[in-house]
Formats: C-alpha cells, sequence, structure tokens
C-alpha cells in the first residue's frame, strides 16, 4: 500500500473528508493545511490573524507561512521516527510543489502517489454552499475556484510529468468515492 500521498482537487471537491477516512483507516498522518490554519484563527494567533482575512477572501495564504506549518509536522513525525503521511490542501501552486521536494529530499522522502479528485464546479458550489463555513458564500466560492484554476491547477500537469497522477472520480457518495480512492492506492 503506497503510504506517502497527496490530495489535489478543487475547492469542495471533499479531499478533507475522504482525507480524515482514509488516514483514520490506515493510520496516517493528515497534515490538512486549511484545517491547521483554521486552528491558527481560532486561537487567535499572530499567524492566524495574518491567516483570517486572506482566507476569507478566498485566497491562499502566504508560500511563506503555509511551509512553516507543513516543515515543523513532517520533520516532528520523521524525528519520532517517521511513518505514512497524506497532505490535504498542500501543495496549492507549484512554489509549494517545489518546496516540498526540496524539504522531502532534505527527509529522505518521497510522495508515492498523488490523488486527484475531480468534480463539476456545478456540485462543488453546491456542496459548500450546504457546508455554510465562513468562506463559503457564493462570490467567495467562485473566487476560490477561479484561483485553483490559476495557481492550483498546473500541479496536475506537474505531477502526471512525474508518474505520480491518479485521477478519481468525486461523484457520488462518500463511501462509493472511498472505495475508488482505496483502489488506487492498493
Ligand atoms: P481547505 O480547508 O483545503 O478546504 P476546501 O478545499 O474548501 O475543501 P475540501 O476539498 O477539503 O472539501 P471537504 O472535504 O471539506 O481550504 C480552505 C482555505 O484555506 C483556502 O481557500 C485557503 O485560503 C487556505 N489554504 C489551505 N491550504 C492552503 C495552502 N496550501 N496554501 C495557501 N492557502 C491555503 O468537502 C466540502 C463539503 O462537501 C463538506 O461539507 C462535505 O461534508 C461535503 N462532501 C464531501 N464529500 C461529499 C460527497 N461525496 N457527497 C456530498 N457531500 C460531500
Amino acid at each position: 500500500m503506497k503510504q506517502r500521498l497527496l490530495f489535489l482537487g478543487p475547492p469542495g471537491a471533499g479531499k478533507g473528508t475522504q482525507a480524515q477516512h482514509l488516514a483514520e483507516s490506515r493510520g496516517l498522518l493528515h497534515l490538512s493545511t486549511g484545517d491547521l490554519l483554521r486552528g491558527e484563527v481560532a486561537a487567535g494567533t499572530p499567524l492566524g490573524q495574518e491567516a483570517e482575512a486572506v482566507m476569507a477572501r478566498g485566497e491562499l495564504v502566504s508560500d511563506a507561512l503555509v511551509r512553516a506549518i507543513v516543515r515543523s509536522r513532517l520533520e516532528q513525525q520523521a524525528q519520532a521516527g517517521g511513518g505514512g503521511w497524506l497532505l490535504d490542501g498542500f501543495p496549492r501552486n507549484v512554489a509549494q510543489a517545489d518546496a516540498l521536494a526540496a524539504l522531502l529530499q532534505e527527509l529522505g522522502q518521497q510522495i508515492e502517489l498523488v490523488v486527484l479528485m475531480e468534480l463539476d464546479d456545478a456540485v462543488l458550489v453546491q456542496r459548500l454552499l450546504a457546508r455554510g463555513r465562513a468562506d463559503d458564500n457564493e462570490s467567495v466560492i467562485r473566487h476560490r475556484l477561479e484561483v485553483y484554476r490559476q495557481q492550483t491547477e498546473p500541479l496536475i500537469a506537474y505531477y502526471r510529468e512525474r508518474d505520480l497522477l491518479a485521477p478519481v472520480e468525486a461523484a457520488g457518495s462518500v463511501d462509493a468515492i472511498a472505495e475508488r480512492i482505496a483502489a488506487v492506492i492498493g
């Protein structure tokens, strides 16, 4: 079974939903940059104060900030003896992907598979409106989709060229999608 995984896909594709489920069932470290940033916002830390307005606009938080969060978590895990991990929502642009590649080289680790969750825009918007988080109103959702197309979508070609990409249809029930993901991970 592959143990070092990225989940890639548009906002609302269900990355967080599937990542949590898979990490629990397979004992992987689940690293969601969105959840970690929301935790910082809730705790009112300086980092959270910096991230809050950016997230509310549906834009990407600075690469330096997100990279620092991921670095500290992966270093901690490596020092504690290593293990599998699942990165959910990171990287979100080519600069973050390059930074991750450099960090993993330092740690002597490699990405084993990038699961690309694919879903139509109409369903994405419906799911996010139903979720109703602070950044889930229609105009912010549209903007997050634009940011995804411009900044995150280039990662599809990036990981395809590295022969790591596994596209998965993200429509249907949570269980049906989990089965499709399990099939590509092995
Ligand atoms: P994230 O927290 O990553 O969230 P997301 O992309 O909006 O959602 P996800 O795809 O995880 O969907 P979910 O499972 O929740 O990002 C939020 C913000 O954080 C970004 O806009 C950005 O500002 C910032 N950020 C995060 N990472 C960053 C980075 N690396 N760099 C810079 N900024 C960063 O599912 C959505 C909804 O659908 C849920 O309500 C769920 O219950 C429902 N759902 C899931 N699967 C379903 C199914 N099969 N059927 C019906 N509903 C389903």
